[in-house]
């Protein structure tokens, strides 16, 4: 049955787009690429090791791996966590499908967090402490069993 449950979960994905912006001493090097992209253009894959497994992440532009600003679009089954963290640049998350939590502080707290539907945005400062999660339309009691 929760194999059953699994697969149910995984096509209630999240999506969201990250953007790391760089500190303010660092702006003047972004990128100057152009980059126009549709959905099916978007080269997916997983999370980089920093992330649980689960998730897949496709690079919109910019390189995360380097200084400067870049953007990326991420995809999370429901009841994927991502447990307490911080970044060395802010980060700026807008939810495009499905429900996306977020938290500030040490302590994972589902009940402290809160919650962004599709079109939700949320900016964290860097060296901000904070989690996350995701929740799917159809929550399934073994959801995040199966999926984290
Ligand atoms: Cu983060």
């Amino acid at each position: 049955m929760k194999k059953f449950a699994l697969l149910l979960v995984l096509p209630l994905v999240l999506s969201l787009v990250t953007v790391a912006a760089q500190k303010k001493e660092d702006s003047a090097a972004t990128s100057e690429q152009h980059v126009a992209l549709n959905p099916d253009d978007l080269k997916w894959g997983d999370v980089p090791p920093g992330l649980p497994p689960g998730a897949k992440m496709a690079v919109l532009s910019g390189d995360p791996t380097k200084k400067g600003l870049f953007t990326v679009r991420m995809q999370a089954p429901a009841g994927y966590k991502v447990p307490p963290h911080t970044h060395q640049t802010a980060e700026n998350i807008t939810v495009i499908s499905g429900t996306f939590n977020i938290g500030m502080g040490d302590k994972f707290d589902e009940a402290a967090g809160k919650s962004l539907e599709v079109g939700g945005f949320v900016v964290l400062p860097a060296g901000m402490k904070h989690y996350a999660w995701s929740t799917g339309d159809c929550d399934h009691p073994d959801s995040r069993q199966g999926t984290i």
